[in-house]
């Protein structure tokens, strides 16, 4: 059965309309995520906090009432509320309150499906929990596994406090622990060109990925659908890797959280970022992801963006547009397959443009030698036996100084 609820979002007095608007509309996406209906959306501009209960307490009774008549389930709030304002409006709406962290952090707990997801959204819910408890219990209570919500008192307290701190520290290790092991696998696997997807939750990274590798994963108009870093073959020696989707304002507990296996792709060769061009918001999500891209260290290396979803234009102003502001970007559709040739052809060319081709002659006694380091390194094309041994390959150009030097 599905849920419903009535969506409040507070403002400064001077919030532009454009960013009100579309953090009205992300409230809205991230309660469908979670099969939350929204009923009603209330606006509110605040001159200051009432400490007590965030928004003043007429407009509280006013959504009370709002509440009562349209009988929703949860009143769900786009700002950080304290503890203590959220037991203070549960207590007058009688119903659920959920703040705009708790909701991404129930999306994720939902979407986490592998061992890796499921620690990482294990840890950004006890980070956000552990500054949160009182002696009322944890407040995030329906998510929580394994931890009580009755018995108010310092001794409770003082439990769930040492068991949240041990918990945190058991599966920062164990992350820790996995990322390692998942190197190790890779540290004997030939240097690859790598390419990573990086952009905003829904953008189309999967399904540009499934283009690329003819996978079949998961792709859904929600948010928040992949949480894992997925590595697949484009062809021989490219790889390519899909990550988690970015948000405007991630809470920093998500971002603590899945730090580690974003940071691992930060080091590729090739940065694809996927903006949805039909999106309304189109600019300020560009906006936020600059922000994010320097946040987590992303803007070394080969970057280019993909304006994906142009099916969905009506008109091409757009295009014309960011081909302007962003003259290598590209436009796709993932879902008509439009333009990813021309995708694959960037891809093409950024792997050649880090190789160097090279014939080379070669004695029969260093052969031996040669072919180590081009099988371990390069690209093997192929060796003319007939007279002397003549071989060609590519080699990214890093060692191309090392094979002029020792063989050229
Ligand atoms: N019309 C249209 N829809 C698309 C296109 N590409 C993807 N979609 C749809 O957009 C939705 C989101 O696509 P995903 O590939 O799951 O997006 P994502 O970037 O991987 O999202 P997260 O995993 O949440 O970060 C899905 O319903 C896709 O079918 C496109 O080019 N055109
Ligand atoms: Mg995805």
């Amino acid at each position: 059965m599905e849920n419903s609820c009535i969506l409040v979002g507070t403002f400064a007095k001077d919030e532009m309309s454009i960013r009100v608007n579309k953090t009205i509309s992300e409230l809205k996406d991230l309660s469908s995520s979670l099969f939350i209906k929204t009923k009603e959306e209330v606006i509110q501009r605040l001159e200051k906090v009432n400490p007590s209960t965030y928004i003043g307490k007429g407009k509280v009774y006013e959504i009370k009432s709002m509440v009562e008549k349209l009988s929703v389930d949860f009143v769900i709030f786009s700002n950080e509320l304290s503890p203590l304002q959220k037991r203070n409006l549960e207590n007058i709406l009688g119903v659920n309150v959920i703040d705009r962290t708790e909701l991404i952090l129930r999306i994720f707990e939902k979407n986490a499906k592998t061992t890796i997801s499921k620690l990482e959204s294990e840890l950004a819910k006890y980070v956000y929990l552990l500054p949160r408890l009182t002696g009322k219990g944890i407040s995030m209570s329906q998510t929580g596994g394994g931890v009580g919500t009755r018995g108010p008192g310092e001794k409770k307290l003082e439990y769930d406090r040492r068991y949240i701190e041990k918990r945190i520290d058991i599966l920062k290790r164990k992350i820790k622990d996995y990322q390692k092991s998942i190197n190790e696998k890779n540290k004997n696997r030939k240097k690859l060109f790598k390419i990573t997807l990086f952009g905003y939750t829904n953008a189309g990274k999967t399904t540009i990925m499934n283009r690329l590798t003819g996978s079949d994963f998961y792709t859904d108009d929600k948010l928040f659908t992949t949480l894992d870093t997925v590595t697949r073959k484009i062809e021989r020696y490219i790889v390519i890797t899909d990550t988690v989707g970015f948000f405007s304002d991630l809470p920093h507990q998500v971002i603590e959280s899945f730090k580690l296996t974003i940071e691992e792709s930060a080091d590729s060769d090739l940065k694809l970022f996927v903006i949805d061009i039909s999106d309304p918001y189109v600019e300020l999500v560009i906006e936020d992801m600059h922000s994010i891209i320097n946040q987590l260290n992303l803007n070394r290396g080969e970057i280019y963006f993909v304006f994906n979803k142009i099916d969905l234009l009506i008109n091409f102003e757009r295009i014309e547009y960011y081909k302007n502001v962003y003259p290598n970007s590209i436009f796709v559709s993932a879902k008509s397959g439009e333009n990813i040739d021309r995708l694959k052809e960037l891809i093409k060319n950024n792997f050649y443009s880090v190789l160097d081709y090279f014939e080379i002659k070669v004695s029969s006694d260093r052969l031996p030698e040669l072919l180590k380091i081009v099988n371990s390194r390069g690209i093997l094309l192929n060796i003319d036996g007939d007279k002397n041994n003549v071989v060609k390959f590519y080699i990214p150009k890093k060692y191309s100084k090392l094979i002029r030097s020792d063989f050229a």
